[in-house]
């Protein structure tokens, strides 16, 4: 098997059907990839994202599809535990504490070498490859010892941690020196990739040379290149009849003129959710909003619900919205509608447009997509953002109302001056995050990485 252009990632870009087949997995890294994928020769090695799963390899929609099988204890050890319960919390800025395992970080270390041998397998003699993520930052250094003819790009999705936070990690320098293995080494803002280097030139004695550091006979380069959105697909959903429909019926079902507030995440600690919570209550209690005058949605997807902080949370966040509703609601009438589900693309972008203001109050995030998402969404120019600062979206979006999560009272400053900005202040700040946005969409994003890495030729843009 030989393909010039090879995508890892812990996931596939497929999930399976009802039927039993398979269909694209939504999100915009799936599709600026996979274009790139099916037009370049290209194949994608990943999990199926079913435990125990053995799928043989598969073509879909042009891609060859290499899964890597992970077993119960895979998903206990390296998912759950060295991925989700180690270098996740420890990567952002340690908000929940970090628990390290040996047996976790030995099962880290042997899913990665059956990725790194999976991608061997099947890329062609001096392919590019491009490795996704937390999940996988051994994989760069052992594909370069097996292959070392390939093209190997690295990008992280979440924050890269400040070196002293770095240095608690058991395993530090294994990590380093497999993130030294890609030629090209990517994420969301410059400081992460300051980070890199700094850790580099601390832990290796490397000397870093700008954005540049030899290794081991080569340059390895590091750099930001912020993630995007498929803003023409989000902005061609926003007249889909479907979505139409169902903004209808949320304005129907909440009935009257509410204004409302909305946050969408997964149900996890980084995402800020307590805080945003609490602030809300706090507006509720001191009069500040009236029940009868606003709501919030929160919409809190189910994530990594085996992994007992979650759970914890969980528990935390429902406690605090009973509580809110008990005190400030009333009968046909609650403060805070919760929904502890995941809901389709069209039901999202129906809660996009009927939000009057977008709470996004992470603790820290590597970028967050939902705040792009609500400002591809508002082609009609209307609703306010409130975004936390220690997002990566918060450098490319500064006409959002920029909060402090960890400050109750500025999160309240920011919904309030949010709720009362005049319709045409709102209207410039969004035309302008607009410009930005469709300036800087998830297709400009992979092509600046891959042109960057060098390698495969890409087809030019197509014509929006
Ligand atoms: C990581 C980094 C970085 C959520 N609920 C539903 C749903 N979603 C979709 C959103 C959005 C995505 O999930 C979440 O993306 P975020 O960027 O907000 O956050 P993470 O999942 O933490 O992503 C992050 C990202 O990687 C990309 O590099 O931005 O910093 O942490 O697209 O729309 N989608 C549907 N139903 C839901 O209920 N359909």
């Amino acid at each position: 098997m030989e393909y010039r252009f090879v995508v890892v990632a812990n996931r596939l870009p497929v999930d399976r059907a009802d039927d039993g087949g398979w269909t694209r997995s939504p999100g915009g890294l799936v599709s600026a990839l996979e274009p790139i994928a099916r037009n370049s020769g290209g194949a994608w090695v990943g999990w199926t994202g079913a435990v125990g799963d053995e799928t043989a390899p598969f073509d879909h929609d042009g891609v060859y599809l290499r899964p890597v099988p992970l077993s119960p204890e895979d998903v206990d050890r390296y998912y759950e535990g060295a991925s989700n319960s180690t270098i996740w919390p420890l990567f952002h800025d340690a908000v929940e504490q970090p628990v390290h395992k040996r047996d976790w970080r030995r099962s880290y270390d042997a899913v990665n070498r059956r990725f790194a041998e999976a991608t061997a397998e099947v890329a062609a003699e001096g392919a590019t490859v491009w490795i996704h993520d937390y999940q996988l930052m051994l994989v760069p250094a052992l594909l370069r010892a097996a292959r070392p003819d390939l093209r190997i790009g690295f990008f992280l999705h979440i924050p890269f941690p400040p070196v002293e936070l770095f240095m608690q990690l058991p395993g530090r320098g294994d990590l380093l020196r497999g993130l030294l293995g890609a030629d090209l080494v990517g994420f969301q803002r410059p400081l992460a990739a300051e980070n890199f280097l700094q850790l580099a030139a601390r832990l290796t004695g490397l000397h870093p040379d700008g954005e540049t550091v030899a290794y081991e006979g080569r340059t390895v380069t590091a750099r930001a290149f912020p993630i995007s959105i498929d803003v023409a697909g989000s902005e061609r959903m926003t007249s889909d009849p479907a979505v139409l429909r169902e903004r209808e019926r949320l304005q129907e079902d909440l009935g009257g003129d509410r204004r409302i507030l909305l946050g969408v995440d997964r149900l996890d600690y980084t995402k800020g959710i307590e805080q945003r919570i609490e602030a809300y209550g706090e507006l509720l209690a001191e009069g500040a909003l009236a029940a009868d005058e606003v709501v919030l949605i929160q919409l809190a997807t189910p994530s990594r619900m085996r992994v007992a902080q979650y759970q914890q949370l969980r528990e935390r966040v429902e406690r605090e919205v009973g509580r809110i509703n008990g005190e400030f609601g009333d009968v046909g009438r609650v403060p805070v509608h919760y929904l502890f589900q995941s809901r389709s693309p069209e039901e999202l972008q129906a809660l996009y447009l009927s939000a009057d203001v977008m709470v996004v109050t992470p603790l820290r995030d590597g970028m967050n997509l939902v705040a792009k998402e609500y400002v591809a969404a508002r082609q009609d120019e209307g609703g306010a953002l409130v975004l936390s600062e220690f997002t990566g979206a918060a450098a490319e979006l500064p006409d959002a109302f920029l909060v402090n999560p960890y400050d109750v009272d500025d999160l309240k400053r920011g919904i309030t001056a949010a709720l009362r900005a005049t319709p045409s202040d709102l209207r410039d700040r969004m035309r302008r995050m607009r410009t930005h946005l469709r300036e800087h969409d998830v297709d400009r994003w992979a092509r600046s990485f891959l042109d960057a890495l060098g390698g495969i030729k890409l087809d030019p843009p197509c014509p929006q």
